[in-house]
């Protein structure tokens, strides 16, 4: 009792003196994938940045799995305020994003890195009227897609009626292969994949290790079809109740936090690669050069689908996409 009574007017004083500082500013951040994904492991470091950089007047409370917010409920959630913070992949909204979702377009980016820092270059430079209604935090972009099939797909003509779970642009591509796509979000995809209602899904290949779809995906195509595009926003009522400093800390955070997750991004695809082949003996397959043309090809209209919705939306189109891959070849030759 007195020990308690010691220990209640030292934290008294404490308080009173200053030196236990309280968390002033405590803030919810919704994720729709498991904690041991990327967009999950991306939002770790962010929280413990912000948590360090703000010397803990900010205290990151992370809602991995869907807690808070689902993967479609995500974008507008956030912005009438039922998480402050929260992580979407744009494709899970088609026609919501018509400017950023040119880096989702097929035009052959070899890494999330790259992808991640055109995205955040492109948004930065066009702040589009698609995210008026929120502060954007930071952007990035999975690794360019690949598939991973319960079935051996080694040419184009195997993608004949196979189902394949995707989203946006990716179930476009499908559909152009002569797939048939099946749109879900990624944290939809594990029950899909168990029940048998897909034979494989087309995403970036570090699931086979974060979702374990290795166990049900032995084989793998190499396509480097486009990346998905994710945007991180904050309700704009709480963005602008920050103190400046804070929100400073948060800025400076935009793009290094693109470039950090696109590096983590492609790095983690080759462990889960390797854990993978060791793992669950997977194997990987090449389609041969005509059918990669052949692909390109195929998918080539998604492009000038983009230009005329863009358009349509009220944007220059041509001069975005010209931008974008611009930038594509200046990030891409700086990684050499
Ligand atoms: C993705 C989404 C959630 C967790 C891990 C992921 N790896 C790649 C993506 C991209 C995406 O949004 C998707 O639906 O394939």
């Amino acid at each position: 009792m007195n020990r308690l009574t010691a220990l209640g007017g030292f934290i008294l004083l404490a308080v009173l003196s200053g030196t236990v500082e309280a968390k002033e500013i405590v803030l919810n951040y919704a994720n729709f994938p498991p904690a041991q994904t990327f967009p999950c492991v991306q939002m770790e470091r962010w929280k413990a940045e912000v948590e360090e950089r703000t010397n803990g007047k900010v205290q990151i409370n992370t809602f991995p799995g869907g807690t808070l917010l689902g993967a479609k409920a995500m974008f507008r959630g956030v912005a009438q305020g039922q998480a402050d913070i929260g992580c979407s992949s744009m494709a899970y909204l088609p026609g919501v994003f018509p400017l950023t979702s040119a880096v989702g377009l097929p035009v052959g980016f070899t890494s999330a890195e790259t992808a991640s820092l055109v995205l955040w270059d492109v948004y930065t430079k066009y702040a589009p009227e698609e995210f008026s209604e929120v502060k954007v935090l930071t952007m990035f972009t999975s690794a360019p897609s690949n598939l991973m099939s319960k079935k051996r797909v080694a040419a184009l003509e195997d993608f004949q009626g196979l189902e394949i779970r995707a989203s946006g642009s990716l179930s476009r591509s499908l559909e152009l292969l002569g797939a048939t796509p099946v749109s879900m979000p990624m944290s939809e995809t594990p029950e899909a994949l168990q029940k048998g209602v897909v034979q494989g899904l087309l995403s970036s290949l570090e699931v086979l290790k974060d979702f374990n779809y290795a166990a049900y995906c032995p084989y793998q195509t190499i396509l480097n079809l486009q990346v998905y595009p994710f945007a991180v926003v904050m309700n704009k009522d709480v963005w602008n109740s920050l103190p400046a400093d804070v929100q400073e800390v948060m800025n400076d955070l935009g793009p290094e936090q693109a470039e950090w997750t696109g590096e983590y991004m492609d790095r983690h695809v080759q462990e889960a690669l390797a854990y993978a082949q060791q793992e669950h003996s997977t194997q990987v397959d090449r389609l041969p050069d005509t059918d990669m043309r052949e692909m390109q090809a195929k998918v080539a209209p998604i492009i000038e689908e983009w230009k005329q919705e863009a358009a349509d939306a009220g944007l220059p189109a041509e001069e975005i996409y010209q931008d974008m891959l611009a930038l594509k070849e200046r990030y891409a030759q700086d990684e050499q």
